[in-house]
């Protein structure tokens, strides 16, 4: 009988960096389950400032308070994040799987280091210049995370999913003032995380300005690691 071996991998870099579009690539070649921290987050709003009954006025006010640092391009508080995807991971426990969007603070990363050890954190580190301009163009799939851009992963038919044909949407933090805000919360409150992992000797940087660049070494760097999908365990 092969054992399975269970996969744990962060992938972090600035907002806009590309962290979907390379974990959307990895988890389908290599057969991780993905979590993203930011797509978790919308799904709650999404979820919560829907409710209308008066005995869940708190959890509308959650909502409420997540949509407004995002809008603000500021983070979620860190018990309240933390809650959140941890509790995703306890569910996922059999499962190998890829972290996007999380920790981006040191005590964010000290709570996720208290369930689990990490094999690996991957780092795209691209220009913010570059970031500025991709994340104007860029189109969602709410539902399921699916990202596209108008000029590098058009949908095949403009403003539609590929995959189910539902309208698509702009984020409303995706405006170039409340990009400039996500790019200083990166630098001030995330970019410790990197000398974090650094100093655990778990990072890997990948640096450069086009995803399909960049991609072919996280590919091969990760064959190391994970030589075989049948390997992994990515069944809940
Ligand atoms: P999110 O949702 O985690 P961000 O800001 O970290 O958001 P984002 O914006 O989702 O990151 P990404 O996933 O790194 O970006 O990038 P992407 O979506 O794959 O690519 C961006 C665009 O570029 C897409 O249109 C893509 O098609 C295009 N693209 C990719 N590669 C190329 C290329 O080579 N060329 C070109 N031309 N285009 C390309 O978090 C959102 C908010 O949630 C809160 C915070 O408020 C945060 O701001 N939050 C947290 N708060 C506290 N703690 C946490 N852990 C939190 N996590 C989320
Ligand atoms: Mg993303």
């Amino acid at each position: 009988m092969v054992l399975k071996r269970i996969f744990r991998g962060v992938i972090m870099g600035p907002p806009g960096s590309g962290k979907g579009t390379v974990s959307g690539r990895i988890t389908q070649t290599f057969g991780l389950k993905h979590l993203s921290s930011g797509d978790i987050l919308r799904a709650n709003i999404n979820a919560k400032t829907g409710k209308r009954c008066a005995t869940n006025l708190h959890i509308k006010e959650l909502g409420l308070l997540m949509k407004s640092c995002i809008d603000q391009g500021q983070l979620v508080p860190d018990d309240i994040i933390s809650r959140l995807v941890l509790a995703k991971l306890r569910d996922m426990d059999h499962s190998s799987w890829l972290l996007d969007g999380f920790p981006r603070t040191v005590a964010q990363a000290e709570n996720l280091d208290s369930m689990c050890t990490l094999d690996t954190v991957i780092n795209l580190d691209v220009p913010f210049e570059t970031i500025k301009e991709r994340l104007t163009s860029r189109w969602v799939h709410l539902p399921s995370g699916r990202v596209y851009n108008t000029d590098f992963n058009p949908p095949k038919i403009p403003g539609l999913d590929d995959v189910t044909g539902e309208p698509l949407s702009q984020r409303d933090d995706d405006t170039p003032v409340t990009v400039t805000r996500r790019l200083k919360a990166y630098e001030n409150q995330t970019q410790p995380v990197l000398e974090y992992y650094r100093s655990k000797g778990v990072l890997t940087t990948f640096t450069g300005t086009e995803t399909n660049k960049i991609w072919p070494h996280v590919h091969a760097f990760l064959g190391k690691k994970i030589p075989h999908p049948q390997q992994v365990s990515g069944q809940v």
